[in-house]
């Protein structure tokens, strides 16, 4: 799309692709990226070429990433079929895209209510998130890890006030994850849709609303063009968490060095993603408003309770799913507590005392 030409990002962190021959020929090992994420795509698209690109450059070569956005091999949504069957060696994207296979994915992004960014990260790190995710990945010859974070997302775009529960009937909205099936319960029709399919579904009437991350990756996305309400804060993806899934049996043949070497990768593309997104939200969400003619609106309490209740009950269901599913939701419900009950008490408690001053 245009927009990454007028923002002067395209052709950055595309190294990668470049490399394959020469390497391949003094017999360094290829890995196939097949990514979510349109080439080029400001916020979370270019975050994805750079990880590919550090993972070449931090093995010097030896591992010789060879990055296709979406579309570009298979669709975004094909990604995890492609590496699973091995025919690519990982996928980058967002976890909850997979629900449909397992519902355990769900969490490994974000569910409603769920953790925020440092909570999350506290949970796959410290607080035994990496081993059920590991169990999970494991039933589809799958190894994932933690590879970027968006943190709190705003509620989405509309195109008219959303004053009351009841203002959501109806409404065709994209929001993928169990987010989309709390809207559902307040009666509007959620559709999952890749980034890159978004504005055009928007632009055409086929979607009323849609929800993508926040100010910094959405103004690129020109959302505003049809729907000038942006609410926040959304309830639906509070710290999404976005991954790397590689094929494990390609995962087992690396060496332990390999293997470091690709988990510091993923990490620092985790806290860096994080950096540049929390970095970038105010100051556009500030063009937004004053260069885009965007009203920003908050949900209300009234709507939060009906968030609140629908979300408890998208819980409970995504439980029946499997005991696997269970032993997820219930994990992550109890981080949210015990990692939240300190978040509250720290992060919380400041800046709501600092923002008095
Ligand atoms: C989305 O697909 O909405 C994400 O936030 C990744």
């Amino acid at each position: 799309r245009s927009f990454i030409k007028k923002a002067g990002l395209a052709g950055a962190a595309t190294g990668a692709a470049a490399l394959a021959t020469p390497a391949l020929s003094q017999g360094m090992k290829e890995m196939v990226i097949v990514s979510t994420w349109p080439r080029d795509f400001p916020g979370l698209g270019l975050p994805a070429q750079r990880l590919a690109a550090r993972i070449t450059e931090l093995t010097d070569g030896k591992i010789t990433t060879k990055y296709f956005a979406a579309g570009e091999r298979v669709g975004a949504f094909d990604s995890f079929d492609e590496v699973a069957s091995g025919n690519a060696q990982a996928y980058l994207g967002a976890e909850y895209y997979w629900r449909g296979k397992h519902a355990g994915f769900a969490p490994f992004t974000a569910i409603p209510f769920g953790l925020t960014y440092t909570e999350m990260d506290a949970w796959i790190k410290y607080g035994g998130g990496q081993a059920l995710w590991d169990e999970l990945s494991a039933e589809f010859g799958l190894k994932a890890f933690a590879a970027g974070n968006t943190g709190v997302q705003m509620g989405g775009w509309f195109n008219k006030e959303i004053n009351s529960a009841d203002d959501l009937k109806g409404l065709k909205m994209r929001i993928p994850g169990q987010g989309g099936d709390v809207m559902a319960k307040l009666g509007a029709s959620p559709v999952s849709l890749p980034g890159g399919q978004i504005y055009e579904n928007l632009v055409s009437g086929a979607i009323d609303a849609t929800e993508w991350v926040g100010p910094y990756n959405d103004y690129f996305m020109k959302f505003y063009e049809a729907a000038k309400y942006y609410y926040f804060p959304g309830m639906h993806e509070p710290g999404a968490q976005l991954a790397m899934g590689m094929n494990k049996a390609w995962w087992d043949t690396l060496s332990s060095t390999e293997q470091a070497i690709i988990e510091a990768a993923c990490n620092e593309e985790n806290s860096r993603t994080m950096a540049e997104t929390n970095a970038n939200n105010g100051e556009y969400l500030t063009k937004l408003i004053t260069e885009n003619g965007v009203q920003l609106r908050e949900f209300n309490d009234d709507i939060y309770d009906a968030f609140g209740e629908a979300s408890a009950e998208v819980l409970e269901e995504a439980r029946d799913h499997s005991p696997l599913a269970a032993k997820i939701m219930d994990a992550t419900v109890a981080a949210r507590q015990e990692i939240g009950t300190w978040m509250a008490k720290s992060d919380l408690a400041y800046m709501q005392k600092r923002n008095r001053v």
